[in-house]
């Protein structure tokens, strides 16, 4: 197949699951062409099947706003043509399924152009229910000639706020040999200087992700007699506040934030806890990579995070907020070696068994051809 897939490339978990989505189709001998305003952060390599097409956008003094999902629908019509692409697959709702039913319209009757929507999270439950994006968002969702989710939470999510039923669940995936425990000593090192064991974050630092809940949590672990140290892994809105509510509470020189990293694999690989206390959290793609590398992860207890997550048994899950309860389950983990290295080894077991792209890609290609079966002009 000839597949465009259109991500935001700098920002979220959606764009990682849509440029790994790439490789790993590009690997099945599919040709992927990327279609976006930027190189997606983890496509660190174009090859002869995965290929990259940027948006060019045009400057002119009466758009006070550049209007970009015209330019991405210009671009995705262009693309299908010149590449015979057979369909699209668009990373968040908006714009990007707006713009994929645009370039499909546009290019009828000579050419046919299925569009599949993939619906991540925050484009359904803050910004598509948001009342001002809401009809548009529905449009693109309805108007789509498939649509997924990345959990069971996501799709009821969808179903309730905006009255559509015909979603098919494709979570999250993870690769077993790239996300695997093997610990960078001099990392560890420099990390963990005195052998203290580490909490590790990582996020764009967005408040969804409630990133001062870390230091509150680090905070009430170390008034445990537990010496340990907060790694805070992404940058983002949050990080000024993260910073100075740890200096408030006196426990700034017991962190790190070691901003952007490409290889997060190498932070998990040192973890011994993942804090990932979020407000809200579709899937938790960061948990599930934590949990490939032996990692057991307290989390919230919302949206899919608990299919993600099972509770007391590749970690522990607690009301949003609840840093007292997060801080004691850390505290019991970081005591006790051996109940951690037990639920990191049935994390990763959990992790590898539902979600290895193995298990998850060929959903995607069956989903892909079911609806090349189904579409009709
Ligand atoms: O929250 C983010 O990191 C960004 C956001 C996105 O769409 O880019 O992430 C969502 O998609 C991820 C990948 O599918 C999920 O793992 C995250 O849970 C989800 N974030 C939220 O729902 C807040």
């Amino acid at each position: 197949m000839n597949i465009g897939i259109t991500v935001y490339p700098t920002y979220g978990g959606s764009g990682i699951v849509g440029s790994e989505l790439g490789k790993e189709l590009a690997a099945r001998g599919h040709n992927v062409h990327f279609i976006s305003s930027a190189l997606p952060t983890r496509l660190t390599e174009l090859n002869d099947r995965v290929h990259f097409h940027e948006v060019e956008m045009m400057s002119y003094p009466l758009f006070e706003h550049q209007p970009y999902t015209l330019a991405l629908a210009t671009k995705m019509s262009t693309v299908a043509e010149e590449q015979q692409l057979d369909l699209l697959h668009v990373h968040y709702a908006i714009p990007h399924s707006i713009s994929a039913i645009l370039a499909r319209e546009s290019l009828k009757p000579r050419r046919r152009l299925p569009v599949v929507t993939t619906l991540h999270g925050t484009d359904i439950t803050l910004v598509g229910a948001d009342r001002s994006y809401l009809p548009i968002t529905r449009y693109g969702i309805v108007q789509s000639d498939g649509v997924t989710a990345i959990s069971n939470y996501l799709k009821e999510a969808t179903k309730e706020i905006f009255h559509f039923e015909d979603i098919r669940v494709i979570p999250n995936f993870v690769c077993q040999t790239d996300y695997q425990r093997s610990p960078v000593q001099s990392l560890r090192n420099s990390l963990s200087p005195q052998g203290q064991p580490l909490l590790v974050h990582v996020s764009n630092f967005r408040p969804v992700k409630r990133p001062v809940d870390c230091v509150e949590i680090l905070a009430r672990v170390l008034k445990q007699g537990i010496e340990t140290r907060l790694v805070m892994v992404g940058d983002g809105s949050e990080r000024t506040n993260v910073e100075h509510r740890a200096r408030c509470l006196g426990v700034f020189d017991k962190c790190a934030f070691v901003g952007k990293q490409p290889r997060i694999v190498d932070y998990l690989s040192v973890a011994d806890v993942l804090l990932l206390p979020s407000e809200q959290e579709s899937f938790g793609l960061a948990a599930l990579e934590a949990m490939a590398c032996e990692v057991p992860v307290i989390a919230s207890r919302v949206g899919g995070l608990p299919e993600v997550v099972t509770d007391g048994e590749t970690g522990y899950l607690s009301p949003v907020g609840d840093v007292d309860k997060m801080a004691r389950d850390a505290g019991r983990l970081l005591a006790d070696g051996e109940l951690r290295r037990g639920m990191g080894k049935r994390a990763r077991e959990s992790a590898i068994s539902r979600y290895r792209t193995d298990v998850v890609i060929p959903q995607y290609i069956q989903f892909y051809e079911e609806i090349l079966g189904r579409v009709s002009f």
